[in-house]
C-alpha cells in the first residue's frame, strides 16, 4: 500500500447548496470529481490526524464506489479511524446519531435525499461537523474555496474493503470498522419513546403503514417497527434500499407517495400510514383520508412533546424554516417558549440545538426532528406519532382536528416550478426584489401588505448573517407569501412558492386547501408573474 499524490484541476460549480454538493451521478463519475470535493474537505478540517470519522449513504448507485475513494483518501490524509456503516448504509439521522455517540469529528453523508437516483439520477455529498449536524456556512464556504484552487489530491492506492462484513481492518495506518446501520440509531429512539406503550398499541391490533420507498429508512422502519415495537411483518413494504429507488423519487409527499395515499384514501387503509426519503431525514405523516400538513405536524410534536419520555419535562424552544407555516408560532406562545424563525435547511437549527435555545426544529419539506441529534430524522417523527396515538388512544385525524380547534388551523400549500430556465427564473427574483419596497402598504383584494423583504437571518449564536433566504410577502393578517429559489436541485432552477393563510374559525376548517388559498396564489401571479416569466402554466408539484 503506498500513498499517491494525484495531479488535478479544478471543477467549476463545487459549491455546497442547501444540503450539500449535490450532481447528477454523471458529473461525479467525472475522474477527479469525487476525490477533488472530498481533498477540499480535508485542506478545510485542519486537525483531523488520528480522529474518528463517520462514512454512509443511502445506498443510492454510486455509493459503494464513493466510499471506496473516500476511504483510500481518508487513510492517505492520517485520519485515525472510520466508522462505516454495513453495506455502505447509514441514514443522515443515523450519521448525525453515531458522529455524537462515538464522539467523531465529523461525517460524511452520502445522498442526494428526495432527488431521484440511478445512473441517470443524483449524487450528492455533504460534510457533518462534532456537533453531528451539517456543517455551518463558513465550513462549506471554505470547502468550497478549496475546490477552486486545489492542484492535487492524495489517496491510497489499496484495495477495496469488504463493506459487508462487520468488523475492523486496516488501510494504510487508518482502521476501517463496519458498523451495524441501525443499532446505534435505535438504542436511542428507544430511549426517547415510550416503546412499551406503542407495543401494546400494535398488540391491540392497531394497523399501520410504512413505506420505505426502496430508500434507506427501511432497514430501520423494519428493525424498529416491526422488529422492537412488534407491528406485524408487512407493516414496512418497501423496505430494501434499492440503487435507484425502485425508479421512484424517494420524497415523502402526497405526490410521489401516490401508492400510500390511494391506500390511505380507500376502504382498506390501515389506522396510520408514513412514508420517508431517499435518506430517512424526511416524513410524512397520514391519516385516513388525510396527509398531514409538515407545518402542522411540528405544531403537533410540540403541543403534545410531553407524552414522550425522552421530552416529558417540556421544550425549550421550537425552530422553523422561514417558510415553514406560522402553526408552530402558536403553541410556542401558548406554552411560553420562544419560536424561532431561520432560513431553509438545517444547518441553521445546529446552532440553536447547541445552545439549548430550541428543543424542536421543523421544515414545511416533510423535515421535524429534536435536540436528540443535528439532522431532521424521519423515523423519530413517525415513533413521535406513534407514542402520540398510543398515550392519547385518539386516531391520526382526531389529534389534527383537536388541534386546530384549539389552535387555529393554518391552511399552507407549495408550488414548485421544476427545472425552469435559470435565466428566467433569477429575473423573476430580481424584478421581484426590486419591487419590494413598494408592496408595503399596498391592498390587493381583501389583503393588504405589512411586510415586503428578503429575508435576511442573523444567528443568535454566533451573530453570523446569512442574506437572501427567500422573498417574504406579509400581509396584516398574517397571510404570507414566500418566493425562493431551491439550493438542492441539478436541472436548471426550481422555484418554490409557498402560501399560507391563518383560519381561526372552526366552521371554517375543512375548505379544500387550494381554495382557501386561491386569492394568494393570485396575489403571488400578479406581483411575480411567476407563470409568465417561466413559461409554465402550472406548477410541476403542489404539496
Ligand atoms: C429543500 C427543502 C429544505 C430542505 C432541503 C434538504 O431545499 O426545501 O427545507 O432542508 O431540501 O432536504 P431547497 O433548497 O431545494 O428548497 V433533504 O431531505 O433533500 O436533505
Ligand atoms: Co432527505
Amino acid at each position: 500500500m503506498t500513498i499517491q499524490t494525484i495531479a488535478t484541476t479544478p471543477f467549476a460549480g463545487q459549491r455546497p447548496g442547501t444540503s450539500g454538493l449535490r450532481k447528477k451521478v454523471t458529473e461525479f463519475q467525472q475522474p477527479g470529481y469525487l476525490e477533488n470535493f472530498v481533498e477540499a474537505i480535508f485542506l478545510t478540517l485542519g486537525d483531523f490526524q488520528g480522529r474518528t470519522l463517520v462514512l454512509g449513504g443511502d445506498g443510492r448507485y454510486f455509493n459503494r464506489q464513493a466510499i471506496q475513494t473516500i476511504l483510500r483518501m481518508a487513510a492517505a490524509h492520517g485520519v485515525g479511524r472510520v466508522l462505516v456503516g454495513r453495506g455502505g448504509i447509514l441514514s443522515t439521522p443515523a450519521v448525525s446519531c453515531v458522529i455524537r455517540k462515538r464522539a467523531a469529528l465529523g461525517g460524511i453523508v452520502l445522498s442526494a435525499s428526495h432527488n431521484p437516483g440511478g445512473p441517470d439520477g443524483d449524487f450528492g455529498i455533504k460534510y457533518n461537523i462534532d456537533n453531528g449536524g451539517p456543517a455551518p456556512e463558513k465550513i462549506t464556504e471554505a470547502i468550497y474555496e478549496h475546490t477552486t484552487t486545489l492542484t492535487s489530491y492524495r489517496i491510497s492506492d489499496a484495495g477495496p474493503v469488504d463493506l459487508d462484513q462487520p468488523g475492523s481492518i486496516r488501510i494504510e495506518d487508518m482502521e476501517v470498522e463496519v458498523i451495524d446501520s441501525v443499532a446505534d440509531y435505535a438504542e436511542l429512539m428507544a430511549g426517547l419513546f415510550d416503546f412499551d406503550a406503542i407495543r401494546a398499541l400494535f398488540a391491540r391490533g392497531f394497523t399501520m403503514r410504512f413505506d420505505g420507498m426502496y430508500a434507506v429508512s427501511g432497514p430501520y422502519a423494519k428493525a424498529i417497527i416491526e422488529g422492537m415495537l412488534g407491528a406485524p411483518a408487512g407493516t414496512v413494504i418497501n423496505a430494501e434500499p434499492l440503487e435507484d429507488f425502485g425508479g421512484h423519487h424517494p420524497d415523502p409527499n402526497p405526490v410521489n407517495a401516490a401508492e400510500l395515499i390511494a391506500l390511505m384514501d380507500g376502504p382498506d387503509a390501515p389506522d396510520f400510514g408514513a412514508a420517508s426519503d431517499g435518506d430517512g431525514d424526511r416524513n410524512m405523516i397520514v391519516g385516513r383520508k388525510l396527509a398531514v400538513a409538515p407545518s402542522d405536524s411540528l405544531a403537533i410534536i410540540a403541543a403534545n412533546a410531553t407524552v414522550a419520555p425522552g421530552y416529558r419535562d417540556g421544550i425549550k424552544g421550537i425552530a422553523r424554516s422561514m417558510p415553514t407555516s406560522q402553526a408552530a408560532d402558536r403553541v410556542a406562545a401558548a406554552l411560553g417558549v420562544s419560536c424561532f424563525e431561520t432560513p431553509t435547511g438545517w444547518k441553521y437549527f445546529g446552532n440553536l440545538l447547541d445552545a439549548g435555545l430550541a428543543t424542536l426544529c421543523g421544515e414545511e419539506s416533510y423535515g421535524t426532528g429534536s435536540a436528540h441529534i443535528r439532522e431532521k430524522d424521519g423515523v423519530w417523527a413517525v415513533l413521535f406519532w406513534l407514542n402520540l396515538i398510543a398515550a392519547t388512544g385518539k386516531s391520526v385525524n382526531e389529534i389534527v382536528q383537536a388541534h386546530w380547534a384549539r389552535f387555529g388551523r393554518n391552511y399552507y400549500s407549495r408550488h414548485d416550478y421544476e427545472a425552469v430556465d435559470a435565466a428566467a427564473a433569477n429575473a423573476m427574483m430580481d424584478a421581484l426584489r426590486a419591487k419590494l419596497p413598494s408592496l408595503a402598504g399596498q391592498t390587493f383584494g381583501d389583503y393588504r401588505v405589512q411586510l415586503a423583504d428578503d429575508f435576511t437571518y442573523t444567528d443568535p449564536v454566533d451573530h453570523s448573517v446569512s442574506a437572501r433566504q427567500g422573498v417574504r410577502i406579509v400581509m396584516t393578517d398574517g397571510s404570507r407569501i414566500v418566493l425562493r429559489l431551491s439550493g438542492t436541485g441539478t436541472e436548471g432552477a426550481t422555484v418554490r412558492l409557498y402560501l399560507e393563510r391563518y383560519e381561526a374559525d372552526p366552521a371554517r376548517h375543512d375548505l379544500d386547501t387550494q381554495d382557501a388559498l386561491a386569492p394568494l396564489i393570485a396575489i403571488a401571479e400578479q406581483v411575480s408573474a411567476l407563470k409568465q416569466r417561466t413559461g409554465r402554466a402550472e406548477p410541476t408539484v403542489v404539496t
